[in-house]
């Protein structure tokens, strides 16, 4: 109860996100057509003109905290050994065999482990019974979250979330610090901008290579460069689109590439930037801290800094 009162509360926020984005693409996740709908399954009394409005639904969440949303339902299969398989069930029960296209793709699936580490980005191939299938990006063992990120057709975008176990022995990976300077594939990426609760922020992430500005990025699934930002803790979603496209003439292909981003609350995010540039995709990823810090969320290691290793992921 409590908790589906605070989400409301960060609803909101993804619903002023969208509002004032300059044309960019969707903050993954539905949004409320009115921003004083409430989503409180227990409280039926209240805002009962909002729940009238049947496509609002569970309208009122980052995306990618629920694994059915909407009559929509994200289940993992059984695959081979080194493949990953979901289907999206819909309203009716049967698998969702039918998709708009969305920045260039069908399927978005993300994966990150619930510890933040392990980001990667991929695109899965759709079989003919609604089974998505994908080499795995589960790059080793832990706890995984999975996000589809998808629109069925005729419904609205949507992103279901479902954790993986992945068996194995399980390293302790601290969040990194914070950090407004990122290194990737020899690439260095800068962060410029702070993302605040509740309003709207412009965030850049500048590319250069050896000292030198890039300005030549190729466009990746429609865009410069797509950021998605997973808070820490629960993993809410978010999947921001950069202001300018690079086919309006006036976009620039580096080296500044510029997000309007809202952040539901105040916390740690982990930033993952994907960029194409030399015919590769590459993620860069930052710890951003938003808002007022409480104490630092406890991990299983003391040191927040103690060495997190290479982000060893990759894009495909
Ligand atoms: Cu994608």
């Amino acid at each position: 109860m409590n908790t589906a009162t605070k989400l409301s509360g960060f609803a909101l926020g993804l619903a002023a996100v969208f509002a004032g984005a300059y044309g960019i693409g969707h903050v993954a996740g539905p949004v409320a057509p009115a921003a004083e709908t409430r989503h409180d399954t227990t409280d039926t009394d209240h805002g009962a003109a909002g729940h009238g409005d049947e496509s609002a639904g569970d309208a009122h969440l980052p995306g990618g905290l629920l694994v059915s949303e909407r009559g929509y339902t994200l289940q993992p299969v059984t695959a081979p050994a080194g493949e990953f398989a979901f289907r999206i069930t819909g309203p009716d029960g049967a698998p969702v065999t039918r998709y708009d296209v969305a920045h260039d793709k069908r399927m978005h699936l993300i994966v990150a482990r619930r510890d933040l580490s392990g980001f990667r980005h991929v695109h899965p191939e759709l079989a003919a019974d609604g089974t998505w299938r994908v080499a795995s990006p589960l790059a080793g063992p832990g706890v995984w979250r999975a996000f589809a990120d998808f629109t069925p057709t005729g419904g609205e975008p949507l992103t279901l979330g479902v954790d993986v176990t992945v068996p194995g022995p399980l390293a302790a990976r601290p969040l990194p610090a914070p950090a407004t300077t990122a290194t990737v594939d020899g690439y260095t990426v800068t962060l410029t901008g702070t993302p605040e609760p509740g309003r709207t922020s412009r965030l850049t992430l500048t590319v250069s290579r050896a000292g030198r500005p890039v300005t030549d990025l190729q466009p990746y699934l429609g865009a410069y460069g797509h950021l998605v930002a997973l808070r820490q803790g629960d993993l809410a979603y978010l999947h921001v689109h950069p202001e300018g496209t690079p086919d309006d003439g006036r976009t620039p292909a580096g080296p500044a590439v510029t997000f309007a981003a809202e952040v539901p609350s105040a916390g740690a995010y982990r930033l993952y930037l994907d960029f194409r540039h030399g015919d590769a995709v590459h993620t860069a990823e930052f710890t951003v801290l938003a808002g007022a810090q409480p104490a630092p969320a406890p991990t299983t290691a003391p040191t927040p800094d103690a060495g997190h290793g290479t982000p060893g992921h990759g894009h495909s």
